[in-house]
């Protein structure tokens, strides 16, 4: 029987090292150490030997059984270890194959300009106001010195909700909220949506975008409006560009201009941009007209302001040469893509 199990140990080594894989591991497991395997078999004989003989065959057996364990623990390592340097090679990792690119969003053209018309002004000093596109009718226009029947007014150009309350036309109503609730001095954009009742064309929406400026202090002048609009109009176009301001009339300013800029794409020269006039108006201004001041509990003997009104759209179209305000609202991601 000590022979049997010598042989045994023998064959069951010898099989393992010729074993390759997992699978034919656990096949020899189950042949030598298993419940029917091949060492049971030799224990179950062991009822036929003399009794001095049984523990020394048991004791053998159980050397023979640990060897057996040993080698199988040994070469599964071995097998495992062979099996991953394997694939290690297999799945070599090219990490200089490009990624998958992600498409990142970027702002909007008027977003753009807006945000850069807002860091200047910021940097000379002013606040940013927000207020509601719903708004009462005296808001929108009898606190502005639009007093009824004046054209403004009229339901062709006008959306009323009821007869007191309409989507603003201009932000100029922020501008007379923020008088009410702050004492001067006072320098604010009010920057947002105001609408119209417009035909939709290459110029006109029922919906755009205004910044609107207010500046309330003592002794305000108009050198302060050419001051501060001179500085916007450097910094969007250039320090050598010339202004050039005309009278106008608006019923909240008094004296009014229009602002005109020197065209920045053919130096005044007349070109397409500048439809061969030289000049691009780009906003309306004055100084707040006594009447306002006074209607917001501000004394106009005391204190001055000016007020200037610029479309976004306009601005935008004029920064990045787009000729059809349309393009700004289609949200074309070929067109926006571009800036
Ligand atoms: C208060 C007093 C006065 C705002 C002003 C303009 C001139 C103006 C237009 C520019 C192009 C509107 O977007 S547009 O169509 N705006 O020309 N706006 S002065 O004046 C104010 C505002 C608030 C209390």
């Amino acid at each position: 029987m000590k022979q049997t199990l010598a042989n045994l140990q023998t064959q069951a080594l010898s099989e393992l090292n010729a074993a390759c894989d997992a699978k034919a591991l656990e096949e020899l497991r189950v042949k030598y150490l298993g419940k029917k395997g091949e060492i049971t078999a030799v224990l179950r004989q062991m009822g036929g030997l003399p009794a001095d003989e049984r523990p020394v065959i048991g004791a053998l057996a159980n050397t023979v059984r640990e060897e057996i364990e040993a080698a199988l623990a040994v070469r599964s390592a071995a097998i495992e270890a062979a099996a991953l340097t394997e694939r290690l090679l297999r799945e070599k990792l090219d990490v200089t194959i490009p990624g998958t690119p992600v498409s990142v969003g970027h702002r909007h053209p008027m977003s753009i300009v807006l945000d850069e018309a807002k860091d200047i002004f910021v940097g000379m000093g002013f606040s940013i106001a927000e207020g509601p596109e719903i708004e009462f009718a005296t808001y929108n226009f009898d606190k502005l010195n639009t007093l009824p029947g004046h054209p403004a007014r009229d339901m062709t150009d006008t959306f009323y909700i009821t007869d007191d309350v309409l989507l603003r036309t201009q932000t100029s109503p922020v501008q007379v909220r923020v008088m009410e609730s702050q004492k001067p001095p006072i320098r604010i954009i009010s920057p947002g949506r105001v609408y119209r009742k417009d035909e939709v064309d290459a110029t006109h929406s029922p919906m755009f975008h205004q910044i609107e400026g207010l500046v309330v202090d003592k002794g305000i002048t108009m050198g302060d409006l050419k001051g501060t609009l001179n500085a916007l109009v450097h910094k969007l176009y250039g320090a050598e560009t010339n202004t050039r301001f005309r009278p106008h009339h608006f019923p909240f300013t008094e004296p009014s201009c229009e602002v005109d800029v020197q065209c920045f794409v053919c130096g005044g020269s007349g070109c397409r941009v500048c439809k061969g006039e030289g000049w691009i108006e780009l906003l309306g201004a004055g100084m707040v007209h006594p009447k306002v001041l006074a209607g917001v509990g501000i004394d106009p003997e005391e204190y001055s302001g000016f007020a200037f009104g610029i479309g976004l759209e306009r601005m935008t179209m004029l920064r990045f040469g787009i000729d059809d305000m349309r393009l700004l609202y289609e949200n074309d991601m070929r067109f926006l893509g571009q800036f």
